[in-house]
């Protein structure tokens, strides 16, 4: 029986005893995150932020520089590279895990050679080429259901059972990347909250969050931080839902899942660890 995440340089056991929730700390670097953009402005602000995340107990550190938020329009390839490339190579031996969000065949391979420990594509490897480039490298996979694309996908978000189909599509993506060759035990998989899915969509699958795990026999990552499910529920603007969000990320942990992808580490960090202390609960 597969029990343990391998990926990279790491291992992170997912079933059984030893198991601890992980937390991937979110790190942007598009021109909307700092203020006056400047290629060394954004490193700086980048490695500090990083800095700041590891001593709050990061577990992973996933670096992004394309916005996937509804609506946006994807970012040219060069741009990317320029974006993300210098601060993979600034936190490859920083300490956390290092992970890359991309669905560029061609930023995965440059990112595999600056070392990440793992590659986060939303559109689970699905781009022509994305297989072949992580295919003989050793990092992870985290593969993200996603109904349409970033700028179509919150327009008509539509399913007739979204927990069997999503289930359908990951099911369908493992097995696409096995057949390549690649080692079953380097995967983790992703519902994608918010990436075509109205908020009931959501919540029908955080609550089968267990049961995906159950079928398709991979650990589990959720990300909600912040996302409209979030605002939903609470009736708060997003730079309020910190609370929410943490809430969220319980409510993951709590049916099985293996990592949370969150903003807010500290807190993340501190609910897990009393979450932890005060649970016999076992994957
Ligand atoms: C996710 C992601 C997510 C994974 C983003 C945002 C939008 N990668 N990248 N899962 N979301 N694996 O953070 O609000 O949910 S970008």
């Amino acid at each position: 029986m597969r029990s343990t995440l391998q990926f990279g340089r790491f291992n992170f056991p997912w079933r059984g005893e030893r198991v601890r929730a992980r937390v991937m700390g979110i790190l942007n670097v598009t021109p909307d995150s700092f203020s006056d953009g400047g290629q060394h402005q954004s490193l700086e602000f980048a490695i500090s932020h990083a800095e700041q995340m590891i001593l709050d107990g990061v577990d992973i550190i996933d670096v992004g520089g394309e916005s996937s938020r509804p609506g946006a329009p994807p970012l040219p390839l060069e741009q990317e590279l320029q974006r993300v490339m210098p601060v993979l190579y600034a936190l490859r031996d920083i300490g956390p895990a290092i992970s890359v969000d991309t669905y560029k065949p061609e930023v995965m391979r440059e990112a595999i050679i600056a070392g990440v420990d793992m590659i986060n594509d939303i559109n689970g490897f699905r781009a022509p080429g994305a297989i072949a480039a992580v295919r003989d490298s050793d990092c992870g996979l985290c593969i993200m259901h996603m109904q349409n694309d970033p700028r179509h996908m919150q327009l008509a978000p539509s399913y007739t059972d979204v927990v069997a189909e999503v289930t359908a599509f990951l099911r369908e993506r493992i097995e696409a990347l096995t057949a390549a060759g690649i080692d079953p035990r380097r995967l983790c998989i992703d519902p994608g909250f918010g990436f075509g899915k109205t908020v009931e969509h959501n919540y029908a699958l955080l609550k089968a969050t267990a049961q995906l795990i159950a079928e398709l026999d991979v650990p589990l990552l959720a990300g909600l931080s912040r996302k409209s499910m979030v605002g939903a529920v609470t009736g708060k603007p997003v730079e309020q839902r910190m609370a929410g969000s943490v809430g969220g990320a319980l409510a993951a942990v709590a049916q099985g899942a293996l990592i949370v992808r969150v903003h807010d580490v500290a807190e993340t960090v501190d609910a897990l660890k009393v979450w932890q202390a005060g649970t016999n609960l076992q994957r």
